[in-house]
């Protein structure tokens, strides 16, 4: 029987992209701080000079799918983040938003075979996604957590020979 399962420990070679919407900045600009200090702590160079990591702005978060498709594709990095903040408010328009950028993140990331992060916060107030963009805790900073460990899993399921 085999664990196959990411470490924290050997994702330090890992290139990164990170795709954010400029929608609800000032959420998603907290999203993107968290997240590069999450990927920093554990050995990427965030520097956009290293090659090793590379930020996309998008207007909103119906743009993140389309974007990480053109990363996910260019066969640069192992895998993609993407940060947005839809807030419902008092419009339908949430729906249509969130449904887009949930199933179309999905799809990219199956069809590219890259995992694609889905680092969207879906709220009701902007008060929520304040809270869980550093007020109270900085998901960005689970977002780089979870980019890790797929990266590094999806490296381990490379190594894995096939049976004889
Ligand atoms: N985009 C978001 O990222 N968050 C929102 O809350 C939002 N709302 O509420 O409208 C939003 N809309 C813009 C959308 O993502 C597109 O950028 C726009 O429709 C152009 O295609």
């Amino acid at each position: 029987m085999a664990t196959l399962e990411g470490r924290f420990t050997e994702a330090s070679h890992l290139k990164i992209a990170i795709v954010v919407a400029r929608f609800n900045d000032l959420v998603t600009s907290k999203l993107l701080s968290g997240c590069l200090d999450c990927l920093k702590r554990h050995g990427i160079d965030t520097c956009q000079t290293s090659g090793q990591l590379d930020i996309a702005w998008v207007p909103g978060s119906f743009e993140l799918p389309i974007v990480a498709q053109s990363l996910a594709k260019s066969g640069r990095y192992q895998v993609v983040i993407t940060l947005g903040a839809v807030i419902r408010g008092d419009t339908p328009h949430f729906d249509v938003v969130v449904a887009e950028a949930s199933k179309g993140i999905a799809v990219v990331s199956r069809e590219t075979g890259i995992p694609i992060i889905f680092g969207v916060l879906t709220t009701d107030t902007m008060q929520q996604a304040l809270e869980r963009a550093g007020i109270k805790s900085n998901l960005g900073w689970s977002y780089a957590l979870q980019a890790l460990e797929m990266g590094s899993l999806m490296d381990e399921l490379q190594s894995i020979k096939p049976s004889s």
